[in-house]
């Protein structure tokens, strides 16, 4: 039932693997972080329309945090297992505690397309099982963290903007590190992993603005191997 819902004609449509990915920018964050510019944006349309089939069976919602505060941004998840929060931490579950069902299958299109990322970033055979989808509103920020949910760190992470820009904070191994500021596009990818896995990084308010495809949101896509 699912996946008739969330499968798509383009769904085969080689998006990730064909000549024109090579004449991507990379930007390096460092020995294992790289921004990968505009590597979703010809897939972008579809992404949000997925987005939307799968907010209308995990709806979005603001999550508790376990120090009682609610989330600026609002999260659903798809795959295999979601990231949720709640008073009692965070954790990952293949139930979402909103509608005691799975979350949606993950789209063909959303796992190749982070594991072409993946891949362009110099990690091979990544297979996340997990997609975060966080909407962030103006005045919607995530402050630094790391990510360490998962059971464990050998695999990457990869980020997909789209829609509103904003600015991603890039720290380092401690929360005190400066954080570098980097403007990201929608269609942007970063992917970290290896010797930046555990790097602490977060996203600065989003500031207000109007977007073709997404109106008055930025959406982020965050791929994860949790389990
Ligand atoms: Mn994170």
């Amino acid at each position: 039932m699912l996946s008739a819902n969330l499968t798509m004609p383009s769904d085969t449509l080689p998006y990730a693997d064909d000549g024109a990915q090579s004449a991507i920018q990379h930007v390096a964050l460092g020995s294992g972080a790289v921004v990968l510019r505009g590597y979703a944006r010809r897939c972008a349309v579809d992404l949000l329309s997925m987005i939307t089939s799968i907010s209308s069976l995990s709806p979005f919602r603001h999550m508790v945090v376990p120090g009682g505060w609610k989330m600026s941004v609002g999260l659903t998840n798809c795959g295999k297992v979601g990231w949720i929060t709640d008073r009692t931490g965070y954790r990952y579950d293949s139930l979402d505690p909103a509608t005691r069902r799975p979350w949606p299958k993950m789209p063909p299109l959303f796992a190749d397309l982070a594991t072409g990322a993946a891949k362009a970033a110099g990690f091979t055979d990544f297979c996340p099982d997990a997609c975060l989808i966080n909407r962030y509103a103006p005045g919607a920020r995530l402050s630094l963290h790391q990510d360490r949910d998962e059971r464990n760190f050998e695999h990457p992470i990869v980020s997909v903007s789209l829609g509103l820009p904003a600015i991603f904070l890039w720290g380092g191994k401690k929360r005190a590190d400066e954080a570098r500021r980097l403007p990201l596009h929608h269609g942007d990818v970063v992917v970290w992993g290896g010797p930046d896995r555990l790097n602490f990084h977060g996203v600065d308010a989003v500031a207000r603005g109007e977007h073709p495809l997404t109106g008055s949101f930025r959406f982020n896509l965050t791929f994860r191997q949790a389990r």
